[in-house]
């Protein structure tokens, strides 16, 4: 049987009529949320406007319709992680990442790989390797190169490395990549095999929590400046923003500031506000979804501040609440810009009114 590579060498052929291995969908929830009218997203918006999607979003009809009505751009939100791509036995599938890469292309929609190196996610394959500093290198160098290369000339950029920085801010995480690559080599390996890989993709470091933890984002900031001195081909800082409702005013909009401090291109990357996170806050519902609102002014404020050319995309972590991954932990949440039918939220208008 042919395979579509693997973590011991590189192969184009893909695997045929092998099944999809879809993510989990969500049952639709009513939402009593006002809605409101607005144009499209990406039609106001002077900059690309990105959205979290599964395989199996883009055979709904209806969703599809909306993320191409709305997103210039499309974020794999699992299927291009280790998790989905490498088999227990070494081997790769691209099956769910290639239909969302096809459905991109097909609606001329843009790609943005997520994500190649994450302490997350490991692999029993790559846990396996011996200690050898050589060949677990090679392995990371052509899973790297499988997956970059398999989208290279498509995709506009990648998440190279994910959520380095410890969860309170104090140094990197801990991982099977550091262990067996170093600390900071594992970092600049990950970004130098992505570069030879697709030089033409913009290349990410991408984290969460920034606005949250001031120590964590200063972390994050000093790590940025020792990849650029170490010559690290990295063009791009990632803030996820995952944030509640009772997050402090002001501090989105700081981080986004202080990340365009480098000159490089800037991606509000994985964007949502929980409101059932927001546990500081005794507020009812109608409060909560003020809050919200005003978040989602505040960093669509901060980003048009970026100058242009540091605006690479405002992502949002999905578009209909429907479909949020915060839904998982509680059924009641609505983080994102549009309903469970689709319609545009306060939210959405509140965001929209300072991109446009
Ligand atoms: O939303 C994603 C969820 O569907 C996946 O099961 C999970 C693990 O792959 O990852 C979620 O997305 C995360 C993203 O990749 C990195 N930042 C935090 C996101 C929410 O957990």
């Amino acid at each position: 049987m042919s395979l579509p590579g693997s973590l011991y060498g590189l192969s184009r052929r893909s695997l045929l009529g092998s099944a999809l291995a879809l993510g989990a969908c969500q049952p639709a929830a009513q939402s009593q949320t006002p809605t409101v009218s607005l144009p499209p997203l990406k039609s106001i918006a002077p900059f690309p406007v990105g959205t979290a999607v599964q395989a199996v979003h883009l055979t709904d009809p209806s969703l599809a319709r909306l993320i191409v009505a709305q997103a210039s751009q499309l974020t794999p939100e699992w299927e291009m992680k280790m998790e989905y791509i490498v088999r227990d036995d070494g081997t790769f599938r691209f099956e769910a990442p290639d239909a969302i890469a096809a459905f991109a292309r097909a609606n001329g929609l843009g790609l943005f790989g997520h994500t190649l190196v994450w302490y997350a996610q490991t692999s029993p394959a790559f846990e396996r390797l011996d200690e050898g500093r050589v060949s677990f290198a090679q392995a990371y160098r052509n899973y790297i190169h499988a997956v970059v290369g398999r989208y290279r000339g498509q995709a506009v950029g990648w998440d190279v490395v994910n959520e380095a920085v410890a969860e309170d801010g104090e140094g990197w995480r801990d991982s099977l990549w550091s262990q067996r690559l170093g600390a900071f080599e594992h970092m600049v390996l990950a970004f130098q095999n992505a570069r030879e890989a697709d030089p033409s993709a913009r290349l990410f470091l991408n984290d969460y929590n920034l606005e949250w933890i001031p120590k964590k984002r200063a972390t994050f900031l000093r790590l940025v400046e020792r990849l650029l001195a170490a010559g690290a081909p990295i063009d791009g800082v990632g803030t996820q923003t995952h944030v509640a409702a009772d997050q402090a005013p002001g501090e989105i909009a700081r981080t986004i500031a202080e990340l365009g401090q480098f000159g490089l291109q800037v991606h509000v990357s994985e964007f949502d506000v929980s409101l059932s996170r927001a546990q500081g806050l005794r507020l009812n519902r109608a409060e909560l979804e003020r809050q919200q609102a005003a978040l989602y002014a505040e960093a669509a404020e901060a980003f048009m501040a970026l100058p242009p050319r540091q605006r690479f995309a405002f992502s949002f972590w999905g578009l209909r609440d429907s479909e949020s991954w915060l839904k998982r932990e509680d059924g009641r949440d609505t983080p994102l810009p549009f309903d469970d039918q689709g319609r545009p939220k306060a939210a959405a208008a509140a965001w929209a009114a300072q991109v446009g």
